[in-house]
């Protein structure tokens, strides 16, 4: 094993250009005959104030207001003075990043309970997440191969009887998406015809476990943890397999294909940096990345239109995708962040896109799970707003479902109580969790291709703090404005939010311990034929 990442920052190389826009054109969508869009795009304008409201209550059987209809926001000529909280938005010069949407992820676990429900609730449940009237979600994950939410552990060439148990496969010969890859590919293509705008991403939590130092050491008994790559030691990729693993990366996207699955981007390996053992996992070093891509990733992928984003994991190693950039240059579309370094630092991502203007991020990863306690929970507010102020054009939650046990998962380690957004309780009954509202806060009103705004007031704490007051704001394409609020207080506020530059304020109340989206019309239209 090598040595962890060592610091690499480019000195002199600071590009100061707040409003430089990196773009997300260059990204593609998983595609279906499915429609595309919603409100704040040109087919579906924003023609009248509105404000939605969810309470950060901490259960999954969340009661409460639920993307409920809020105090509708008043335009005023002039500010009305008095004891307000002041927002302003830099409208005038304050354009930053575009962005591309929000989510989730699928995984082993979500395939599995929506295989347990009946068409016509499945059918309910996908208009739920991906209709127009819907969370509408715009940013896909998913998982190639196994991760920690899935019930068996495998990879798509294990090549013997179990993932820790295969014979080297250099041709891949022995290449199969298997019983789970062909489940998961079958329920993936199923989204294309409640949403077709949809961006996918894939990624592994491990390569086969032949690919790696350790994966050729057979358990006693593969049930047991600490037999072959479920070790800690040696738990890395193997160096000799940089052009194999390239093309089973390639043979991956294709078999996704022939299910009608677009696979759009990939992240080489699923938080590079985290070898431990008890579930898939691999280390994986940021030179070794790099030496991937260039190995054969990066052709295999431009190939086929596939984007690769780098890193996918904790900002406390926030050199690391920078170190891949370097290392491929030219060969990296975007760069991807987890939420798990405590806390979050999310200001890397200014100081990542300082130094690399025209390359997206996402925060690709962040779980919430049965082990918040307390009466309020902001964490999908906390872990996407801040990485949309620091430059993010998106942001997707972990796990979509699971059952009531939160599962099926990994029963040697990994996510054991990890809440998604759906629980799956019996053929014809789920819920959602508090975390589906709050997710649809962001999702169901900010559009793909909408602009971020600079807020020059307003903001009171970061965001992974208690007791604040957080603003993203977001133009869409039809030049209507969708203000997002996190108020982390015990206090009601009465909000003006100016745009400054556009000479309008608009008020209304913020009620305690919420997150509060406005839709604003448009001062005028962005769209040519209105
Ligand atoms: C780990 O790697 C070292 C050095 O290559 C080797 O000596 C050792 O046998 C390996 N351990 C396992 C369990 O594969
Ligand atoms: C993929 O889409 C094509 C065209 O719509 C259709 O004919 C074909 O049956 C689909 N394949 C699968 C596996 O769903
Ligand atoms: C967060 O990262 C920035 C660099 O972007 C650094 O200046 C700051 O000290 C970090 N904050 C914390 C709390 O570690
Ligand atoms: C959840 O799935 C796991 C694995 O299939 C199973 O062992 C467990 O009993 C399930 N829990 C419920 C409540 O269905
Ligand atoms: C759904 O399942 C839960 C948990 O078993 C149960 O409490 C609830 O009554 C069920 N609801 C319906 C409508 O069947
Ligand atoms: C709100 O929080 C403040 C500071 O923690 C506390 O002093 C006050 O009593 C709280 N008010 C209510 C209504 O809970
Ligand atoms: C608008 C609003 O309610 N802001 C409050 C949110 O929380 C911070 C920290 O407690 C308060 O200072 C703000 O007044």
């Amino acid at each position: 094993m090598r040595t962890c990442v060592a610091a690499l920052l480019l000195a002199g190389l600071t590009v100061i250009s707040p409003t430089s826009a990196q773009s997300i054109q260059s990204i593609g969508t998983s595609g279906g005959n499915g429609p595309k869009g919603g409100i704040g795009d040109c087919n579906h304008p924003v023609t009248t104030a509105q404000a939605f409201v969810t309470d950060a209550v901490n259960s999954e059987f969340a009661k409460g207001r639920q993307l409920a209809k809020d105090a509708t926001p008043k335009l005023l000529q002039k500010h009305p003075g008095g004891n307000v909280w002041d927002v302003v938005v830099n409208a005038k010069s304050g354009a930053r990043q575009e962005m591309l949407g929000f989510g989730h992820a699928w995984t082993d676990s979500t395939v599995d309970v929506f295989n347990q429900l009946d068409a016509d609730v499945l059918d309910k449940l996908m208009k739920e997440l991906y209709g127009q009237d819907g969370n509408n979600m715009g940013l896909m994950r998913h998982t190639i191969g196994s991760s920690d939410l899935s019930g068996e552990q495998y990879s798509y060439d294990d090549n013997g009887p179990s993932f820790n148990e295969g014979s080297p496969d250099k041709d891949l010969a022995h290449f199969d998406i298997g019983y789970y890859g062909e489940r998961q590919a079958k329920m993936i293509a199923k989204m294309g015809s409640y949403k077709s705008d949809v961006t996918l991403f894939g990624s592994p939590w491990s390569a086969p476990s032949w690919m790696k130092y350790n994966g050729l050491f057979i358990a006693p008994n593969r049930n047991v943890p600490g037999g072959g790559s479920y070790m800690i030691a040696n738990n890395s990729f193997n160096i000799d397999y940089f052009n194999t693993y390239a093309q089973y990366f390639g043979k991956y996207v294709d078999a996704f294909a022939k299910y009608n699955v677009t696979i759009n981007a990939i992240t080489p390996q699923n938080e590079p940096l985290n070898y431990q053992g008890g579930y898939p996992c691999m280390y994986l070093e940021a030179a070794d990345e790099a030496s991937l891509i260039n190995n054969g990733l990066g052709e295999e992928m431009k190939k086929r239109g596939v984007g690769i984003w780098a890193y996918d994991h904790n900002t406390d190693q926030s050199a690391y995708p920078q170190r891949v950039i370097t290392g491929a240059p030219g060969q990296v579309q975007a760069a991807a962040w987890h939420c798990y370094a405590s806390p979050a630092n999310y200001t890397v991502m200014s100081d990542f896109h300082d130094n690399n203007p025209d390359i997206p991020q996402f925060m690709t990863e962040c779980a919430d799970g049965s082990w918040s306690s307390g009466p309020h929970n902001f964490v999908v507010a906390s872990n996407f707003m801040e990485p949309v102020t620091n430059w993010g054009s998106g942001a997707a939650m972990w796990v979509m479902a699971t059952n009531a046990s939160y599962g099926p998962h990994c029963p040697y380690g990994g996510c054991g109580s990890c809440i998604g957004s759906v629980i799956v309780y019996g053929p014809r009954n789920y819920t959602l969790t508090n975390q589906y509202y709050m997710i649809g806060q962001f999702s169901r009103y900010i559009r793909r291709g909408a602009i971020n705004y600079e807020v020059t007031k307003g903001i009171s704490g970061t965001a992974l703090t208690n007791e604040q007051f957080y603003v993203n704001a977001i133009k869409n394409p039809d030049g209507s404005w969708a203000i997002v609020m996190m108020n982390n207080s015990n206090k009601t506020q009465n909000v003006v939010v100016e745009l400054d530059g556009e000479q309008q304020y608009w008020q209304a109340t913020v009620p305690e311990f919420t997150l509060n989206t406005w839709l604003l019309p448009a001062k005028k239209s962005a769209c040519s034929n209105h």
